[in-house]
């Protein structure tokens, strides 16, 4: 079966089991080598590979290293692509590895995945994804802003588009052929919203598989309505400053209440919270479904 088939054969809420699934078993909690000697700690050396360091997941993880008294770990950080990159090369030799997990993430589809039990609540619950725009945005480009108002989408729907990106498309046109393939959806998010022409507009983002996958949706259609629509790829603290000092116009990755709490903090009253595109997103440390451990407890061990 194609990686496509499979992701998006899942609904959202499969997806999120085979996620949350825990693999149940008593045996000593072991880092997932045959031998089952040793603690997960040292079959990993202590690291939990994560992402870039402005990512709330960070934060959220350096969080859990306090709440479960893991101070002998270290959260490594590097990007989406480096973490994605070691994921595969432990899962091939079946070797084990933690890494910072969310979904929607095409690394689900591919890889036997599951998250460790949190019962700390160190990532919170179930996350919403909102759409962020500059002060103003919606007197300077009303059209735009109602299409950002009415754009809400499934964990399906951005995974076929990560999929074929993950699987070698450009991230444009994987976005050109979903909202080809998904009118019907569009037309809620264009819903009463007249053309422009040629008016320019600015998306600001990180390099999360997510959100590029996001941002050249919406890219897309705001260019089908007449825009002329730049991306501009940032790290996440810069995106935050550029959306509140108004020198972007929106963002879509307003990962929310827990992962960008901070960032809601600090910059909240220079935003407009626009919308929310997504429901029941989440993010967490997950493991190889072949790995002996169910929850972030475990790591102490
Ligand atoms: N993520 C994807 C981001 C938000 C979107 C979960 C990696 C973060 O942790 O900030």
């Amino acid at each position: 079966m194609s990686l496509k088939k499979k992701f998006t054969g899942l609904g959202a809420a499969a997806l999120l089991a085979v996620g949350l699934a825990a693999c149940g078993s008593d045996d000593a909690k072991s880092g997932g080598d045959s031998s089952g000697s040793g603690s997960v700690g040292e079959s990993v050396n202590y690291k939990i590979t994560g992402i870039d360091p402005g990512a709330g997941i960070m934060e959220a993880t350096e969080r859990a290293i306090e709440d479960y008294d893991l101070e002998d770990w270290e959260l490594v950080s590097g990007s989406g692509a480096a973490m994605t990159a070691a994921l595969k090369k432990a899962y091939d030799k079946e070797e084990p590895i933690i890494i910072t997990g969310w979904n929607p993430h095409w690394m689900f589809s591919k890889y036997d995945l599951k998250y460790l039990e949190d019962p700390e609540g160190s990532y919170g619950g179930e996350e919403e994804i909102h759409t962020i725009g500059r002060l103003g945005l919606k007197e300077d480009k009303p059209e735009a802003y109602k299409v950002l108002q009415q754009f809400h989408w499934k964990e399906e729907d951005m995974g076929a588009v990560m999929v074929d990106i993950q699987e070698g498309a450009k991230p444009e046109d994987a976005a050109k052929k979903w909202v080809e393939e998904n009118q019907d959806k569009v037309d809620e998010w264009t819903k009463g919203v007249d053309k422009v022409d040629g008016d320019k507009f600015k998306f600001i983002y990180v390099s999360w598989d997510s959100e590029i996958a996001s941002t050249n949706v919406v890219k897309t259609v705001l260019e089908d309505l007449g825009y002329e629509v730049e991306l501009s790829q940032v790290e996440a603290g810069p995106m935050y400053t550029a959306v509140a000092d108004g020198s972007a116009d929106a963002l879509l990755a307003g990962w929310l209440p827990v992962t960008h709490k901070t960032y809601l903090e600090k910059f909240g009253d220079k935003l407009d919270d626009i919308g929310v595109s997504m429901e029941g997103v989440k993010i967490g440390l997950a493991v190889p479904e072949y790995m002996n451990i169910d929850s972030i407890e475990d790591l102490k061990e």
